[in-house]
């Protein structure tokens, strides 16, 4: 059956665009290296109609597909089981921009096209695109749309979800859904492209996106802050959104562990003020006037600040490239981790009204569980979302750490995200590592929708099985 299915793929696609042999680890292995598949076969379709040729003969055969696009997910959800019986089908070649309309402010893209050629194409335009993450020179716009991606310009512009007007989707048997809208209004019935948003590959595969773009802002100015504790950085969030409204386009915290991992294996990016300080943030300001009313008011905020003592010193940059630096050291603390080696990783929200609490006792309880944890804690504060990130004990090799204790800090710090009405995936997604979660922390009526729908869409189970409902 295989074997049969092989030779129609490569029939309809070509050869070279069927992969079976050589090194195929770059789509089998994960992003973190925690986990390894094998795939049946790795297909890269050029088009559209080739997307669908491909979910036909797989639906025909029973084989099923696991959609891919830049494989930075960090939930195991976009590398084939390790049974060698699913195919893995990337979306890399569909990488096309189709089209731009300035006055209507959209963009027109495949899915396959890396989130920065979507950034600059929008830039080359004259216009901005705001999705904006650390893996953005890697990550796909169809992966991102697929995972609904978050990043650091929620705050102001949304979600993945909020930057999306139309779709493109081949559907689990095959068909093509011509869903290539770029209308803000548009009530005619049930909106399928927030169902296809966010569903990770499980109910159709996102080929080709029509995308919100924005007016460049005159000035974007950058400010980098020293804060005594988590209390202090959300007050700051709450002077910055007073001072700045609508201008405050980036709110990140960062914890002094987490600093260090940097400034331990990236010594060149030189860490400011992270030394003294519990905690830094990351504020960003963007102007629709001037720099020089953007730094007035961004100074102002800062004076403000520095008085109240939620700020205990600041430096706003200077010029771009230290603006670069500071959001280069903020996107560095992933790579910082994963090279000091693996951890618990914890991507939650809480409303940012229990954000104190949550991580107060969450620090608490996982110390006295296993004293000498170490939390890498930073994240989207203004989103109140934190990567929660939990660390052995110096004295214990992280994977027997993670092997000993992973049930039991998972336990911990989900059932303080549940206790503050919070949510176990804030951004990422739930990919196979957080489905089985899914019935403790969702609520049921909520999961058998969810099931009813797969059911309508993908009735076969053709599309990512395993992940999100299982
Ligand atoms: P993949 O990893 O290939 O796939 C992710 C999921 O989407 C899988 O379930 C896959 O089956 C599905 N999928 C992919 N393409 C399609 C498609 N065309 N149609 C249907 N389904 C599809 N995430 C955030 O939200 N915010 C961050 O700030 C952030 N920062 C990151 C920083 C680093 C350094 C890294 C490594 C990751 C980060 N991520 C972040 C996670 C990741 O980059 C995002 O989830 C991203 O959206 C995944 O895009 P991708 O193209 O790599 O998708
Ligand atoms: C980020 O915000 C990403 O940098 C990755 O979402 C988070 O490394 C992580 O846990
Ligand atoms: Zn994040």
């Amino acid at each position: 059956m295989s074997a049969a299915l092989l030779q129609t793929l490569r029939e309809r696609l070509g050869a070279a665009a069927v992969l079976t042999e050589g090194d195929l680890s770059a789509y089998e292995v994960d992003w973190r290296k925690r986990s390894r598949g094998k795939a049946l076969a790795v297909v890269r379709p050029g088009n559209t109609e080739e997307v669908a040729a491909v979910v036909r003969a797989c639906a025909q055969a029973g084989v099923t597909l696991v959609p891919q696009g830049g494989n930075t997910g960090l939930v195991i959800g976009s590398i084939p089981n390790p049974q060698g019986e699913q195919v893995v089908l990337s979306l890399q070649r569909l990488n096309r921009v189709r089209a731009i309309d300035r006055e209507n402010l959209t963009l027109t893209v495949e899915a396959g096209c890396v989130l920065q050629q979507v950034q600059a194409a929008a830039s080359e335009a004259g216009l901005f695109f705001p999705l904006s993450l650390g893996s953005e020179g890697s990550c796909t716009i169809g992966g991102n749309l697929a995972t609904n991606a978050g990043g650091t310009q929620v705050l102001r512009f949304g979600n993945a979800r909020d930057l999306c007007l139309g779709l493109e989707v081949v559907t689990a048997n095959g068909d093509i859904w011509h869903g290539l809208s770029g209308l803000r209004k548009d009530n005619t019935g049930y909106d399928l492209r927030h169902l296809m948003i966010g569903s990770e590959g499980t109910l159709g595969v996102i080929t080709a996106a029509t995308l919100k773009l924005f007016p460049q802002p005159a000035a974007t100015l950058t400010a980098w802050a020293a804060v005594p504790s988590v209390a202090a950085a959300v007050q700051l969030l709450g002077l910055a959104h007073q001072h700045l409204g609508p201008g405050l386009t980036g709110f990140e915290m960062m914890g002094r562990y987490a600093l260090s991992l940097v400034d331990h294996h990236y010594p060149q990016l030189r860490v400011p003020l992270w030394q003294d300080h519990a905690f830094c943030v990351l504020l960003e300001n963007a102007d629709t006037e001037s720099e020089a009313h953007a730094r007035a008011r961004f100074e102002h905020l800062l004076e403000v600040a520095l008085e109240s003592g939620c700020v205990a010193d600041a430096v706003v940059a200077e010029n771009l490239s230290q603006a670069h630096n500071f959001w280069h050291i903020r996107e560095s603390i992933t790579m910082a981790q994963a090279d000091e080696g693996p951890n618990i990783k914890h991507d939650i929200s809480v409303p940012v009204s229990a954000m104190v609490a949550f991580v107060a006792e969450a620090e608490a309880a996982l110390q006295a569980a296993v004293p000498g944890i170490r939390l890498v804690n930073f994240g989207h504060l203004g989103d109140g979302n934190l990567h929660f990130n939990v660390q052995g004990p110096a004295s214990m090799a992280p994977m027997a750490f993670i092997d000993a204790h992973e049930a039991q800090v998972n336990t911990i710090v989900y059932e303080r995200v549940r206790a503050h009405g919070g949510s176990i995936s804030a951004e990422h997604g739930v990919g196979s590592m957080k489905a089985g979660m899914l019935p403790q922390f969702k609520d049921p009526t909520a999961l058998a929708l969810m099931r009813q729908v797969k059911q309508a869409l993908d009735p076969k189970g053709i599309l990512n099985p395993g992940r999100v409902v299982g």
